[in-house]
């Protein structure tokens, strides 16, 4: 059992405790521990196991820890299992659509008897949606938008999950004699922030034994195809894996074909045809001459074309950039020097300032920025002046005992709904570094979004915009806001946009964070970590700026703290 899939269930539970009408702060508990369980760096299955006490993980008390046991040994909750006979299927279906969630799922269920995703587009079409209270027509046009999402993106998962499951497979094919190069291509290579299915390649002269060990993955549900070269399973958790087994003379442009995009290789096919070549994922052919394929380098070079990071696979820019020898070198993990949005157990985190400290230097962060809510976010605790200049005032004090990383005065200010920030000026302006936030209100219309977004960039304490668009993958889009508008902004006040590394969020993402490089607006890639393993997502926010192209110099934190300091102009 994967971290990903304990975390899905605690997560499911903290809906249907919502759907219920559940005291708030239980279905919180779910919610933040199905969160660390998601962001957990190492494998709890093994962790069980081994035997190991699970309440040393942040966050974890006794029963939760109990809860992680049975599901690991047994692969199921009794608790999960009663929730969901209380609640009709497709009810639980109305929850998962973006921009419903549990409370209006509830709502709809109890004054409009909607039982499932049809009578809900059909109440939103004949808008009875809008006369419930708490509801109203904007409400309609974002559960339709959503109900079209939901339905061209099923079943897609996000890329951190993708990447447990491709680790696993790669580990479990590893045991399998004879196999000489083996890799998981798709959109799993190209670091798309949700993946469909994963595509692994293997080169073997033994098919059918790599086949045989394929089909014994654990959580293998279904084999749905065997063939020749190719092999398809659906393992338990919905997630198909294609395998291919080819030979090694074709391997490079199996991978580069199995690695796609499709337009990036309808574009290389046409380069191909203009050069009176054939590339497919046999190799590269002059008629029927075979005359490369081994490597992609190889499939590349045929075509006059340096390697291309996959990353960039997506027939944007990079053949343009390739053409011209500009391929932007692009960032890595290790570029990395901060970390500057994280929460504490003074709100919603699960660790303390000291652990959080502790396992940023331990990651090798030369500063971190503590960044806790404001006062608005009830729900998290969140901290007015007081409670804030008592929080700084410890850090000063830290800052003095602990050496090799600097801590910085932080906070995460909301963006009201009316406007304006949740904390006073004179308060803002002793933080070392301000990321401004919305979190309330996210269901406006466009036009007061953007404005609240640009008062924000206005105030000159603010160094950074946190989560700008404030997508949920899968789960919600943005909200309607006019990034150019922010873009322009941004640059006028010389302030950062963040590309939050949370997996679920990814936000900005790869488009939006390549806009804004055109724009000349920095980027600082952050964790928003609510416990120590958290700040273990800082490489999938790595991954997406790679997607857009970024390099070290475009990413603020891969600067000394100084440097990052003369950008935002504090002294
Ligand atoms: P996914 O799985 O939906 O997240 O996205 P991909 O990109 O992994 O798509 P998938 O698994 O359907 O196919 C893997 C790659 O194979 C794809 O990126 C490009 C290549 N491919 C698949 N079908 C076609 C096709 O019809 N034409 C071309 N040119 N390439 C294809
Ligand atoms: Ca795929
Ligand atoms: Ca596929
Ligand atoms: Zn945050």
């Amino acid at each position: 059992m994967t971290n990903a899939q304990i975390a899905a269930a605690f997560d499911e539970i903290a809906d249907i405790l919502e759907f219920q009408g559940a005291n708030p702060f239980r279905v919180r508990a779910y919610r933040n521990a199905s969160r660390t369980l998601g962001d957990f760096g190492e494998s709890i299955e093994a962790l069980v196991h081994e035997g190991r006490d699970l309440t040393e993980i942040q966050g974890i008390g006794e029963d939760l820890a109990g809860k992680i046991e049975t599901l690991v040994k047994t692969g199921s909750l009794p608790q999960l299992v009663d929730l969901r006979a209380q609640v009709p299927k497709t009810v639980l279906a109305l929850m998962r659509i973006p921009g419903l969630g549990p409370k209006k799922a509830a709502a709809l269920y109890r004054e409009l008897s909607i039982k499932d995703l049809d009578m809900l587009k059909a109440a939103c079409e004949a808008h009875k949606v809008r006369e419930l209270k708490g509801f109203g027509e904007k409400t309609e046009e974002t559960i339709l938008k959503g109900l079209s999402l939901a339905a061209e993106s099923q079943k897609r998962i996000y890329w951190a999950a993708a990447d447990e499951y491709a680790q696993a497979l790669l580990k479990h094919m590893r045991q399998c004699k004879g196999i000489e190069q083996m890799e998981v291509g798709g959109s799993y290579r190209r670091g798309k922030d949700t993946v469909g299915d994963l595509d692994l390649l293997v080169v073997s002269s033994d098919v059918a034994a790599v086949m045989d060990r394929f089909g014994a993955f654990s959580g293998v549900a279904e084999v749905l195809a065997r063939g020749e070269t190719k092999m398809v399973v659906r393992l338990d958790t919905g997630l198909q894996v294609d395998l291919r087994v080819v030979p090694a003379e074709s391997f490079g442009a199996a991978l580069q074909y199995f690695t796609g995009s499709k337009q990036h290789n309808i574009v290389l096919r046409g380069r191909a045809k203009d050069r009176g070549l054939k590339v497919s994922e046999w190799g590269v052919f002059r008629g029927e001459k075979y005359i490369g394929g081994r490597t992609e380098e190889e499939v590349y070079k045929l075509l006059d074309l340096p390697w291309i990071p996959p990353e960039l696979r997506e027939a944007r820019q990079e053949f343009e950039w390739a053409e011209s020898g500009q391929i932007p070198e692009l960032i890595e993990v290790a570029d990395i020097q901060g970390d500057l949005h994280m929460h504490t157990n003074q709100t919603d985190g699960a660790a303390t300032l000291e652990e959080m400290v502790e396992a940023a230097k331990k990651r090798g962060l030369k500063y971190i920025a503590i960044t806790d809510h404001s006062k608005r976010v009830t729900m998290a605790n969140g901290l007015d002046g007081a409670r804030l200049r008592r929080q700084w005032a410890e850090i000063d004090k830290l800052n003095d005992r602990v050496k090799g990383i600097k801590v910085l005065k932080g906070v995460e200010v909301d963006i009201l709904e009316k406007g304006g920030l949740d904390l006073a000026d004179d308060v803002l302006a002793e933080a070392d570094w301000v990321v401004a936030s919305l979190h309330y209100g996210q269901n406006q219309p466009r036009e007061k979004i953007t404005k609240r977004l640009l008062g924000a960039l206005e105030n000159p304490h603010v160094s950074a915009i946190g989560h700008p668009t404030g997508r949920l993958l899968e789960r919600r889009s943005g909200y309607d806001v006019d990034l150019d508008a922010v873009f322009a902004a941004a640059k006028e006040h010389k302030k950062i946009l963040e590309l939050n590394a949370n997996p679920a969020r990814l936000d900005l993402d790869d488009v939006a964070c390549a806009a804004a490089k055109e724009h000349g607006i920095p980027i600082v890639i952050s964790t928003d970590a609510h416990s120590t393993q958290g700040l273990e997502t800082i490489r999938y926010g790595v991954l997406q700026a790679r997607r857009a192209g970024l390099t070290k110099e475009d990413v603020v934190n891969t600067r000394p703290w100084s440097g990052v300091m003369r950008l935002i102009g504090r002294k």
